[in-house]
């Protein structure tokens, strides 16, 4: 007979998750099963295609960003423990408990372009410890380096609804039940392979790409008969939880760098709900995570919804690249 699986309440207690954190997990966890039953019913519940507006980014907004935005908003409003949040799509800093211990940054649907075509799609957040020294409602409250989360997540929701996490010790994987409505353990310890044959990149911007950027790819591309004597492979979701969780399954590398689209945005991922949890996840499961000079987690944060480029996967093939953007 098969052992029973885990839930992740039992997991977070038996691995000395505090009660408080526990529950502010389980309470953003609870949120997404919502948001899954959304996705899952899809144009059955009129819960697809765009609203009239733009959010602080000036991105079109669909309708399930608004619904899942507001479903997280409402449950981490309703937890004590919650003394602020941070959205992709709210403009500012959201105040909430004054004696809360935590605040909580989400990107509440992320890979948008994916959702009217049916695929992957997913809600990434992070917890920090809320400063005791400035306003519950101040931006500072998230100008933390990504090194101090608690715990960083993500929710997948493709062929089978997933969370991805880490409380600090080893990224795990969850599946949801669609009978208990649980999230039971299905990996303990996703480890991501050292060296890889995938590569995940926006081909299409390439010709808005630095030099050195461009010749790494390049290299990926001559397979065998090339430089790395390799012949490599491409995927790629225009989701990156998607993408990213295909890479903490088998590896790969991850890459969205700065281009010169526009000289005012110069990446396009977000650190503090994109590129930092991601990174946290991808470093607990063995990989590498940089931007252009230096590792995600390190740098210090300058606004709220910052940008940055982001390489990240199979420690190896991380090193190759940045290799590439240091000559
Ligand atoms: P979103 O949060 O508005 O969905 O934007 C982020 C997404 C990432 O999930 C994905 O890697 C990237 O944007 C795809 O961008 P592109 O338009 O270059 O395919
Ligand atoms: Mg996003």
């Amino acid at each position: 007979m098969q052992n029973p699986k885990k839930n992740l309440a039992s997991l977070l207690r038996d691995h000395g998750v505090s009660s408080e954190l526990q529950l502010l997990i389980e309470s953003i966890v609870d949120a997404t099963k919502e948001i899954a039953r959304a996705v899952n019913q899809g144009a059955l519940a009129g819960v697809l295609g765009s609203t009239q507006d733009e959010n602080i980014q000036g991105e079109t907004q669909k309708k399930l960003d608004v619904i899942a935005n507001q479903i997280i908003k409402d449950a981490l409003l309703s937890n004590e423990q919650v003394r602020a949040l941070a959205s992709e799509e709210e403009d500012g800093v959201i105040a909430g408990n004054n004696h809360g211990n935590y605040v909580v940054a989400f990107d509440p649907l992320d890979g948008s372009s994916n959702i009217d075509v049916n695929g992957q799609i997913g809600t990434i957040f992070t917890i920090y410890p809320a400063r005791k020294d400035v306003a519950s409602n101040s931006e500072l409250q998230f100008q933390q380096q990504g090194t101090q989360q608690v715990c960083a997540g993500y929710v997948l929701y493709g062929a089978s609804t997933l969370l991805v996490i880490t409380t600090g010790g080893p990224t795990r994987c969850f599946t949801l039940d669609s009978i208990s409505q649980q999230f039971l353990l299905t990996n303990s310890t996703l480890e991501i392979p050292q060296d890889t044959q995938e590569f995940s990149v926006n081909m299409a911007n390439q010709r808005f790409w630095q030099p050195p950027f461009k010749r790494y790819v390049e290299e990926l591309l001559e397979g065998e008969a090339g430089t790395r004597n390799k012949r490599f492979n491409m995927r790629w979701n225009a989701s990156m939880v998607g993408d990213m969780h295909r890479v903490l399954v088998r590896g790969g590398i991850f890459m969205y760098p700065s281009d010169t689209r526009d000289a005012k945005q110069p990446a396009k991922l977000r650190l503090l709900y994109e590129a930092n949890p991601i990174a946290m996840l991808v470093e607990h499961a063995g990989g590498k995570a940089f931007n252009e000079q230096q590792r995600i987690l390190e740098i210090e944060p300058q606004a709220l919804h910052q940008r940055v480029a982001v390489i990240m996967g199979s420690a190896n093939e991380v090193d190759v690249c940045l290799k590439h953007l240091r000559h």
